[in-house]
């Protein structure tokens, strides 16, 4: 291998975790050789909106995160991990079981599309501070009810969950769809820390994921190091106290 060619290419736009972030902990996890293209490379975010504006050959992406593996280009979040898990042996091994991991995973890109839409329930295009109103009302709704039910379903597929002794979400290891539970819980107590102070109790079996994920030697030392970007007021997860459960009791003034 060439010193500046990788045999993964991921695409996404840099500044933020983002979708972008569960490829990146399948492939840190995996001790992949990857590029971080548009944050590492020179020109990599113009090469990026090269593929977007389809002057790359290939499959042309609606939207990043994308991966280039040889020649194939590969979008969708879910299904850019389902494609690359199984070579980094963080997938299950039968059809079955796979299609139970996607499952999960196109799940979870649901609940990530509302996370979103809870700071911006009238259009991406426009600034949160356009649809603040809307925000409150999507929000409160996101915490009352859907937030609790994503999470409380991710808790009972732990459960039931008997081949893993209930420690991982399909099969008997960790596969990546473990991986993007720790970041959706991840996300969720820097963007929602009141309402997830609160539901934590309830989620005995998703809180253990998440620290049994945050314990493997390669994940670790990814957290520490430069290549984890912070959460910050541009992605997914955003802190906008506002739109939060209110502060318990006793953290109340
Ligand atoms: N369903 C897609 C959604 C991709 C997506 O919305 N990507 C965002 C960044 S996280 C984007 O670039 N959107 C631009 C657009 O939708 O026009 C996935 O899970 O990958």
């Amino acid at each position: 291998m060439r010193k500046h060619r990788v045999a993964i290419e991921l695409y996404y736009w840099p500044g933020i975790q983002g979708r972008g972030e569960f490829v990146r902990l399948l492939l840190e996890d995996a001790g992949a050789a990857y590029a971080d293209v548009a944050r590492q490379r020179k020109n990599g975010l113009r090469d990026m909106l090269r593929f977007l504006e389809g002057e790359e050959p290939g499959a042309l992406p609606f939207a990043a995160p994308f991966v280039k593996v040889g020649k194939a280009v590969v979008s969708q979040t879910a299904n850019v991990l389902a494609y690359l898990a199984p070579q980094l042996g963080l997938a299950p091994k039968d059809a079955a079981r796979r299609a139970e991991a996607s499952q999960i995973q196109l799940t979870l890109a649901d609940f990530v599309g509302e996370i979103h839409d809870t700071h911006h329930p009238i259009a991406g295009s426009l600034y949160y501070e356009d649809q603040k109103a809307a925000a409150k009302r999507r929000a409160a709704d996101f915490v009352k009810q859907r937030m609790p039910k994503y999470l409380g379903w991710l808790e009972k597929v732990l459960e039931r969950n008997r081949s893993s002794g209930g420690q991982w979400l399909v099969g008997s290891a960790c596969t990546y769809v473990d991986l993007s539970a720790f970041q959706i819980v991840e996300g969720l107590r820097y963007a929602f820390p009141n309402a997830m102070a609160r539901l934590e109790a309830k989620l005995p079996r998703v809180i253990a994921l998440r620290d049994r994920v945050a314990a493997r030697p390669r994940i670790a030392r990814y957290l520490k190091s430069k290549r984890r970007q912070p959460f910050n007021q541009m992605g997914i997860f955003r802190r906008y106290p506002e739109l939060d459960a209110p502060a318990p009791r006793s953290r109340r003034r």
